[in-house]
């Protein structure tokens, strides 16, 4: 079909192109949309460290409320240090998934929530539900918060921006393996999230990814996000275990945390230094 109207001067084009703002997906819409992305954990409550991994070029990063040092006071400065252009999304590990903790974490301005051990549909329900505002769920809703820009958003604004939180759930249990189908097709469920240590540890096979227990956890929790229409994601301890999830469909990657980054790669870089000294020095005296 021709994109030239008669009517106007040959060669242009008959509607001038859109001048509207395109507003880029957020990272809920590239997650359900099947887009790898790519994050990492963060362990330590230092906003210094928080602004460094925000600006490598990851997707999200997420600060670890269960295992890591930050506590909910501490989320503020994080948050603020993560919030600079272009960079990765704040996403926040909230403790467990009670109402105030998801609320409190973004009404401080996370742009989602992963809540660890989801073990069935009805928590995961729950969980989904203490994100959106009604009808979709039951959020408390305040305008003045940093998660709403200080009452600009305004009412008319507040569905759209809670439809734009991610909601990650973790699979970390036989519980929640068996229930997986279910937990996936929870409407405001986003993410399946395996946890690899806590559920190699449910399992009974502590560490082991190779296992084909943990294979086939894998390959359950990878179908059941596709069934949905959701993603699968895992924390990968080695960047090189990403193919074989892929394999299995998993595009949400958390690559290990930067505590284990940073000890990697120091423990690799003295390594190298060390081989590059060669032997001691043999003192002369
Ligand atoms: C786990 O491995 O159990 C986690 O929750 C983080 O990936
Ligand atoms: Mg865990």
């Amino acid at each position: 079909m021709s994109r030239h109207c008669s009517k106007c001067a040959a060669g242009k084009p008959a509607t001038a192109p859109s001048r509207e703002p395109t507003t880029p997906a957020s990272l809920r819409q590239r997650a359900l949309a099947g887009e790898p992305l790519f994050g990492t954990f963060l362990f330590s409550d230092s906003p210094f460290v928080a602004e460094v991994v925000a600006r490598c070029g990851l997707d999200w990063l997420l600060i670890d409320l269960e295992h890591g040092t930050a506590d909910s006071a501490d989320l503020l400065p994080m948050l603020l240090a993560a919030s600079a252009p272009d960079t990765a999304v704040a996403l926040v590990r909230v403790e467990t998934g009670e109402r105030i903790r998801i609320g409190r974490a973004l009404d401080l301005g996370a742009q989602g929530v992963m809540v660890p051990q989801i073990h069935s549909a009805e928590q995961a329900h729950q969980v989904a539900r203490w994100l959106r505002t009604q009808p979709d769920g039951e959020r408390g809703i305040a305008l003045f918060t940093r998660g709403m820009d200080f009452g600009t958003v305004g009412h008319a604004g507040v569905a759209k921006r809670h439809e734009d939180l991610t909601c990650i759930v973790q699979i970390e249990s036989p519980a929640a393996l068996e229930a997986v189908d279910e937990i996936g097709a929870v409407e405001g469920v986003d993410v399946l999230f395996i946890g690899p240590t806590d559920l190699t540890h449910a399992l009974g096979i502590p560490g082991q990814i190779e296992h084909p227990l943990y294979r086939a956890a894998v390959t359950r929790v990878g179908q059941a996000a596709k069934a949905a229409g959701k993603a699968a994601g895992v924390l990968v301890w080695n960047p090189e275990d990403v193919g074989g999830y892929a394999a299995e469909g998993f595009t949400f990657f958390s690559i290990s945390s930067e505590v284990s980054v940073l000890d990697k790669a120091l423990r690799a870089g003295l390594g190298s230094a060390r081989r590059a000294a060669g032997p001691p020095i043999e003192a002369e005296f």
